[in-house]
């Protein structure tokens, strides 16, 4: 039997733009899915409606596989794309067109162009009421040109999609009912990854990325770059040596290791399979401490890849273990010895991730952003374990006495009347305008700014407010600049409980009109826990399990007075962006609380003393 001839692309846009929409939709074209399916298979994906993970899928067209990977557009997920690139042909570099190109679409094309891929353009969401296609078209290639493509590169195929409906032509006045004119486009343009040369060779792949399965452990998803891949194959794996200027532990070394199943993709399904051949991707098992970036080849004498590049880490927080007077009682997990156990595992899988170890008391953990370690955290109280962790910080690092640290490119779309109030807020937290645009004439705006991820932290929901959730903010990190100094960031003041028992509607209702509120009655409360913030920006001591006085006459009329205002209930993400220095999130399978560091009054005293 002849072998299948493949295509290999990855699906590369700002988050938000229709990535997975469309995969879904050339998977259930191509009768690779059914209905229903989707690459957004992850819970907190289905939740969240964003893709967190890159993931494999593939489809058979015309009598040619096309490996698809779909990768995250949130900035914070930045290096999932990153190491998926290096093991594709080609990219569809999908673009809103209503949105035009945003700051992941630059990281990603700049990615991929430095990488000399040739993209695919789609234009996507052309159904939108405010959709731009030539707008968009012209930016594009604008934004193409200033990344320095090549002639060949800047010379792209386009492709106007509604990938919602599945729909794709190549003009835009074509008519069109299926996707066939980017399938047709992805066959011509990309060249085929297999050949008869490619597959005699010794075997080379390197993984990509690494996946899980509870009888088989760890498995590598790899491009089988040469040769053909077997079961029970015996290997040798070598360290990557470390990219230029850059040592890495252990580089060059050589280990052996034996293959026990490979699967190929068939949808979004892995099938076992006896043979995968150069040119295809497969997910490899019996290598269990495989890791990303590593060589794997049947001829020792083969020199090992080049690293696989990722991005530096940006804010880091500690992970201590969970000690508030609640601790226990939630969650499964609650030792330092598991949350040890955890992160040792996590870093495996979770390159953007890092985790120092050193300190008995508490696991310095940094990561890519907010999100990213939002998510961490949320994946571990669905896990079952309970851990408390400090305020975000940004990480700094010192270049010839200079101090520097991380800057982001801020990307907002807004109404007009808020234009004013963003840029007075952002410019407070170190932020310069650098551009203004006009999206639609007298009535909305696109604005960017410089500045530095510090003053950012923090600002998202606040930026909710101003706009009435109408704007959209989006940023990503430009790289690490000189120190901005200080910034204003407007200080709000916790509401700290100081008893412990059951919140009363009655205390509650009382306590609204000082601040906003995270708990509604009949939540728990300890001495020391936060349970909201005050206007004014000063602490105060509240018992929000007081009870109204009794006095001989009861008033019904009175009690049925209490109208309590919906809490503003402390989610991860909410609890890092509200908290303080001197404060813990505690996160446990059933609850987020915020609570002092110092739970007493006097211990807090003393400690400021000091
Ligand atoms: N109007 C319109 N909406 C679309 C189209 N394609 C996708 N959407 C919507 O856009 C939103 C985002 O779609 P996704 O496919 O999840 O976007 P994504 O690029 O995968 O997002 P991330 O993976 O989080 O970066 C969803 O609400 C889709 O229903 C389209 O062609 N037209
Ligand atoms: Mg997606």
């Amino acid at each position: 039997m002849k072998p299948t001839e493949i295509r290999n692309i990855a699906i590369i846009a700002h988050v938000d733009h229709g990535k997975t929409t469309l995969t879904d939709a050339l998977l259930r074209e191509t009768g690779a899915e059914k209905e229903g399916a989707s690459m957004d298979s992850n819970t907190l994906e289905l939740e969240r409606g964003i893709t967190i993970y890159a993931k494999n899928a593939s489809l058979m067209y015309k009598g040619t596989k096309i490996n698809i990977v779909d990768t995250p557009g949130h900035a914070d997920f930045g290096s999932e794309v990153e190491r998926v690139l290096r093991s594709i042909d080609s990219v569809l570099l999908v673009v809103d067109a209503q949105e035009g190109p945003m700051p992941q679409t630059r990281f990603v094309l700049k990615k991929s162009l430095e990488l000399g891929l040739r993209p695919i353009v789609v234009i996507n969401k052309i159904d939108r009421p405010a959709a731009d296609p030539h707008r968009t078209e012209e930016q594009v290639l604008d934004l193409f040109l200033e990344l320095g493509a090549s002639d060949t590169q800047a010379h792209f195929p386009i492709v106007y999609a509604i990938g919602k409906q599945g729909i794709a032509k190549l003009k835009l006045e074509d008519e069109s009912k299926d996707l066939s004119p980017l399938l047709d486009t992805i066959l011509s343009h990309i060249p085929p990854a297999s050949s008869q040369v490619l597959r005699e060779k010794p075997l080379l792949f390197q993984p990509f990325n690494l996946g899980y399965d509870n009888f088989l452990g760890r498995l590598a998803v790899a491009r089988i770059y040469e040769g053909t891949v077997k079961p029970n194959m015996n290997v040798f794996i070598k360290k990557p040596r470390g990219l230029i200027g850059e040592s890495l532990p252990g580089q060059g070394e050589t280990r052996t290791g034996k293959i026990t199943k490979i699967f190929s993709f068939n949808g979004i399904q892995k099938v076992e399979a006896p043979l995968i051949g150069a040119g295809d991707i497969a997910l490899i098992a019996g290598l269990p401490d495989i890791y990303i970036g590593e060589t794997v080849t049947d001829n020792e004498g083969s020199p090992p890849l080049p690293a696989i590049a990722v991005d530096e880490p940006t804010i880091e927080l500690s992970f201590l273990v969970n000690n508030s007077p609640f601790a226990g009682k939630e969650g499964k997990y609650v030792t330092s010895r598991q949350l040890r156990e955890y992160l040792k595992r996590e870093i495996e899988v979770n390159v953007g991730l890092r985790v120092d170890f050193s300190s008995t008391e508490y696991f310095r953990v940094s990561g890519r952003g907010e999100l990213h370690i939002a998510i961490l955290l949320e994946n571990m109280r669905r896990a079952g374990y309970e851990v408390q962790v400090s305020q975000p910080r940004v990480i700094t690092k010192e270049e010839n006495g200079v101090l520097l640290e991380p800057f982001e490119e801020v990307i907002v779309d807004t109404p007009q009347e808020y234009q004013g109030i963003i840029i007075e807020r952002l410019g407070k937290r170190g932020f310069v305008l650098t551009n203004m645009s006009q999206t639609q004439e007298g009535v909305s705006v696109r604005i960017f700014f410089e500045g530095p991820t510090r003053g950012l932290l923090g600002y998202r929901s606040q930026f909710v407010i101003d706009t009435k959730g109408e704007g959209i903010l989006s940023s990503r990190v430009v790289g690490f600049r000189k120190h901005a100094g200080e910034i204003q960031k407007r200080v709000v003041g916790s509401m700290i409980s100081m008893a412990t028992g059951k919140a009363l509607g009655y205390a509650l209702w009382y306590l609204q009109e000082r601040g906003v509120l995270y708990i509604g009655p009949g939540t728990g409360v300890y001495e020391g826990m936060v349970i909201g913030n005050t206007a004014k920006g000063e602490e105060m001591m509240v018992n929000p399990t007081k009870g109204k006085a009794f006095s001989n006459v009861r008033s019904k009329a009175a009690d049925e007075a209490i109208v309590l205002t919906p809490p503003y209930t402390l989610t991860i993400e909410r609890g890092l962006e509200v908290m303080t220095e001197d404060e813990f999130l505690e996160v446990t399978p059933a609850s987020v609380r915020l609570r002092k560091q110092h739970l007493t009054e006097n211990e807090r005293v003393k400690h400021r003393r000091n």
